[in-house]
């Protein structure tokens, strides 16, 4: 009795935490809907979830509700006939196969007309490309020039087209407001098509199991009016401004020339050759509002903490602890926060 209850309560707690799992709406730090479509491509795959979920739920209570009904009327009672066999019924046989097989039919239709649709972009889609590391993402605009991480920048209300590979390992792209998730795999080329209705931030995540700080590994997409997209870029394509001599911001360009520039490109002040572990492009690091791949929130104490001890923060991460000083930090973060 105390056991059947306990394993009845066991039950009621694990629904509860599945249930609790997929209800994202709301919740501040899960904006992971992918019920709550933003955008033309995330429409078109809303647009085929919902009939064929209705369909396959009405399915299911059809062929539940008569297996039950079955077990119910014809249960075995003491003294009663067996009922009518009806195995190798052949009209029945081929019913049963031929609506399974229609119904089949006209939900394969759309989904790969979908499927087609969503792998080819439009003509006048604006091309950016990304590239996946480990455990971050960084974009580059190629008719421009720009090399950034984290904050995809995007014109609202107009298709953009990302070519995407992986320096490392797979890694898979995840706007679910703006599109479907798509892989990013290395030594290939995939296509993601995003646009957004609106000007708005997006989030997304890594979802594709890449190590140690998968989980960490998060993306935004934050959609701008044309004319904010315009001033982006121009202000993208500026070099970082030079600081004064003898002030904070010079002391740690200072320190960034001497510990930095084997995996950080600060344009002017140096250029990083591209290797496997190179870190993001920091020369407008102030501009995505995120550090360490969308993971922490820009803050002066999150930046102190990243710098202090990277892979205690992000586990497994490739910036390496350097043993920085308390001066040297927050040396690093005056000039950092130069870096808009
Ligand atoms: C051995 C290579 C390496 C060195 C040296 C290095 N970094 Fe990094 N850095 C990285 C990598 C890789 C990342 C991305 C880590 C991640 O998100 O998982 C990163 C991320 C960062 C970020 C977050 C950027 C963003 O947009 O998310 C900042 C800021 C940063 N590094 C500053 C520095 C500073 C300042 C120094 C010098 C004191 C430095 N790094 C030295 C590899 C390096
Ligand atoms: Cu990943």
């Amino acid at each position: 009795m105390a056991q059947n209850r306990l394993r009845r309560l066991f039950l009621l707690a694990t629904l509860a935490l599945v249930v609790a799992g997929c209800s994202v709406i709301g919740i501040p730090d899960s904006p992971l809907n992918s019920l709550d479509p933003q955008g033309p491509f995330s429409r078109r795959i809303d647009a085929l979830f919902w009939p064929v979920f209705w369909v396959a739920t009405a399915i299911f209570v059809l062929v539940e509700g008569a297996v039950v009904i079955a077990a119910i009327v014809f249960r075995d009672r003491p003294g009663r006939p067996e009922p009518r066999q009806i195995h190798g019924n052949n009209k029945l046989e081929i019913l049963w196969t031929v609506i399974p097989a229609l119904i089949l039919a006209s939900v394969a239709v759309p989904t790969v007309r979908g499927v087609i649709e969503l792998t080819s972009c439009g003509v006048d889609a604006y091309p950016v490309e990304i590239i996946g590391h480990q455990w971050w993402f960084e974009y580059r605009y190629p008719e421009e020039g720009i090399d950034t991480a984290t904050v995809l920048v995007i014109p609202a209300g107009r298709e953009v087209c990302a070519t995407m590979t992986s320096e490392d390992v797979l890694h898979n792209y995840w706007i679910p407001q703006l599109n479907g998730k798509r892989y990013l795999v290395p030594g290939q080329e995939t296509l993601l098509r995003l646009q957004a209705d609106e000007p708005g931030e997006y989030r997304g995540q890594c979802a594709e199991f890449c190590g140690l700080s998968h989980s960490l590994m998060r993306a935004e997409v934050r959609a701008v009016t044309e004319e904010e997209f315009t001033a982006w870029i121009a202000a993208q394509k500026e070099p970082a401004a030079e600081p004064a001599a003898g002030t904070p911001e010079a002391a740690g360009r200072d320190v960034f020339l001497n510990r930095c520039t084997q995996c950080h490109t600060i344009d002017p002040v140096n250029v990083v050759v591209e290797e496997a572990f190179n870190g993001p492009n920091l020369t407008h690091f102030m501009d995505r509002g995120w550090i360490a791949g969308g993971y922490l929130p820009y803050s002066r104490e999150n930046l102190a903490r990243w710098l202090s001890n990277p892979p205690d923060t992000k586990p497994g991460s490739y910036m390496p602890d350097l043993a920085l000083t308390q001066v040297e930090i927050d040396a690093l973060t005056a000039y950092l926060e130069t870096l808009r």
